[in-house]
């Protein structure tokens, strides 16, 4: 198995996935800054040129909540099964945490990576963090009281893998208590600290990113 990665992005949830099940893979690591995922090669294996991909079972595999479906349904855990009632909850939350990434993603864009400051457009700055607060505050009441999004832990945390290192660096934390012991308990479980240690980064410069006044 081979999962093609760069700390602190999206291919987080998978290698944190990876070790929650056992599996060893080897890690190719890319870069976002110097042309190499819009090469035929990288664009081979993930047309869009975009990270993660999954090498496994003889073939590759793009979209990082295919990948996670895909292994959960092979190897048989840490999800409920395709056809249970329950599975509705668990593909709820791996789309759930492609909507919430989107905001995070062009927060990272006008706040990281955009240059020179003055491309950046503070209105969608401004719109973007209040989209993001929503979807925190969706999961702030989901798990007031629970320990886990579903029943017990799941493959839907790994798909947060990549959000709950992101989120609180744009909303501040006071009114998520709920979300930050649940982020907390997240990144306690040893399997999350060893995909740390293999393949853990981040983007971040500072601990939180305020808007900018226009
Ligand atoms: N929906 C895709 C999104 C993948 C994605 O946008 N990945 C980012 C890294 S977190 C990327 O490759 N960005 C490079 C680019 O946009 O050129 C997934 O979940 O795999």
């Amino acid at each position: 198995m081979r999962l093609h990665h760069i700390p602190g992005s999206r291919s987080f949830r998978v290698l944190w996935l990876l070790e929650e099940l056992g599996e060893e893979a080897e890690l190719r690591l890319w870069s976002l800054t110097d042309g190499g995922l819009r090469s035929a090669e990288f664009r081979a294996l993930s047309p869009a040129g975009r990270i993660p991909a999954l090498e496994v079972d003889g073939r590759a595999i793009f979209e990082s909540g295919a990948i996670v479906q895909y292994l959960t349904e092979t190897r048989g855990r840490l999800a409920p099964p395709p056809g249970a009632v329950e599975r509705a909850d668990f593909l709820e939350w791996i789309s759930f945490a492609e909507t919430q990434a989107a905001q995070l993603q062009n927060l990272n864009i006008h706040h990281i990576f955009l240059r020179p400051e003055t491309a950046r457009s503070v209105a969608m700055m401004r719109l973007d963090t209040r989209r993001l607060e929503l979807t925190m505050r969706a999961m702030e009441a989901h798990l007031t009281g629970r320990d886990w999004l579903l029943g017990s832990f799941s493959a839907a945390e790994c798909m947060f893998g990549f959000n709950m290192e992101a989120a609180f660096r744009f909303v501040r934390r006071e009114g998520f208590p709920a979300l930050a012991a649940w982020a907390a308990r997240c990144a306690a479980r040893p399997a999350y600290r060893r995909a740390v240690q293999k393949g853990g980064g981040s983007l971040y410069a500072q601990d939180f990113y305020e808007v900018p006044d226009a």
